[in-house]
């Protein structure tokens, strides 16, 4: 049977719903998603294969203009994204689509990508009327950038199967690039640190969600079958770490009881989770640091 594969990144501004589509398409938590902006800061491959197709979907950093360089590295994660994809699928968000319409900088990008680009309307679910959606496909249309352009919910799993029919028939032939059970090249350190952060962007606000990091250094089976897991959780500054670790250590507590259980669901193993809190100031523009993080 002649098989169709290809890249296919999934761009869009902060929260415009890409990592939920990801989950959504795979039926399973690749990509930690929570209600604030910039959650994402790598690149998060996720694998869907069924019958002749195999689509690998690129999770992206939302789309922004940098202020350090943490935030530079996502914006070349987007770009390369869109460089080595065969697809780009732009998320645009129904919520705020009065307000802001489809930014200038979405715009440039798609437009310099120079490959079937689909406009993928999220959270139609908000619409108070589905009948919005008309008059703003027409005004998508106008603009000439779109292979094709289809309304979505990613939360509520609306129209994923024709999102799905949508881009195989722009996919190239091709063989497989995966094994056909593989669902992510992800490793568990990964998932594990994203996991915490996850809980961290729930449990903090303002600005220490983003002032915050989570380093694994240790991941080891221990006796009887039960995971130790040890991980850094990195601030900014010294009154970070005091709200991390909260009076007589609530928050800090909370945080590993909460990530615990998350991690203990995703490795189906019990988990020991040891967490300290390390002060590393201006880590988000510390290039050294930054690959030490992975980024
Ligand atoms: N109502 C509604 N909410 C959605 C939908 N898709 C995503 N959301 C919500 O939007 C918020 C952001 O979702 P994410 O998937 O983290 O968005 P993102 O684009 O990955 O965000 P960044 O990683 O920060 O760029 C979360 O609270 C989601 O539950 C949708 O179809 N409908
Ligand atoms: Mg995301």
């Amino acid at each position: 049977m002649q098989t169709k594969s290809g890249y296919v990144a999934i761009v869009g501004k902060p929260n415009s719903g890409k990592s939920t589509l990801l989950n959504s398409i795979l039926g399973s938590k690749l990509s930690i998603v929570t209600p604030k902006p910039q959650t994402t800061r790598k690149r998060v491959l996720g694998i869907y294969t069924k019958d002749n197709i195999q689509i690998i979907f690129l999770d992206t950093p939302g789309v922004l203009n940098p202020r350090y360089t943490m935030q530079k590295i996502m914006m070349d994660y987007v770009n390369e994204s869109i460089s080595e994809s065969d697809i780009i699928i732009a998320l645009i968000d129904m919520g705020k689509y009065h307000k802001e319409g489809i930014t200038e900088q979405m715009l440039e990008l798609v437009k310099i990508a120079n490959k079937p680009v689909i406009a993928v309307l999220n959270k139609v679910d908000l619409l108070k009327d589905r009948k919005e959606i008309l008059p703003i496909i027409d005004n998508l249309n106008k603009l000439n950038l779109f292979t094709d352009i289809v309304p979505i919910s990613a939360l509520k799993d609306m129209n994923i199967d024709e999102l799905i029919n949508t881009i195989s028939k722009s996919l190239p032939i091709s063989d497989f690039y995966f094994d056909s059970e593989i669902l992510s090249t992800q490793n568990e350190r990964f998932f594990v640190s994203e996991m915490i952060r996850e809980t961290i962007f729930f449990l903090t606000k303002e600005e220490l969600p983003y002032s915050t990091e989570v380093s694994i250094l240790e991941f080891k089976e221990r006796e009887f079958g039960k995971w130790y897991i040890n991980a850094e959780i990195i601030v900014e500054r010294d009154t970070q770490k005091r709200i991390i670790i909260g009076s007589e250590g609530k928050l800090i507590k909370e945080i590993g009881e909460r990530s615990r259980k998350k991690i203990e669901e995703h490795l189906e193993k019990n988990v020991y989770l040891e967490l300290f809190v390390k002060v590393r100031q201006n880590w988000r523009d510390d290039s050294f640091r930054l690959k030490s993080f992975g980024y």
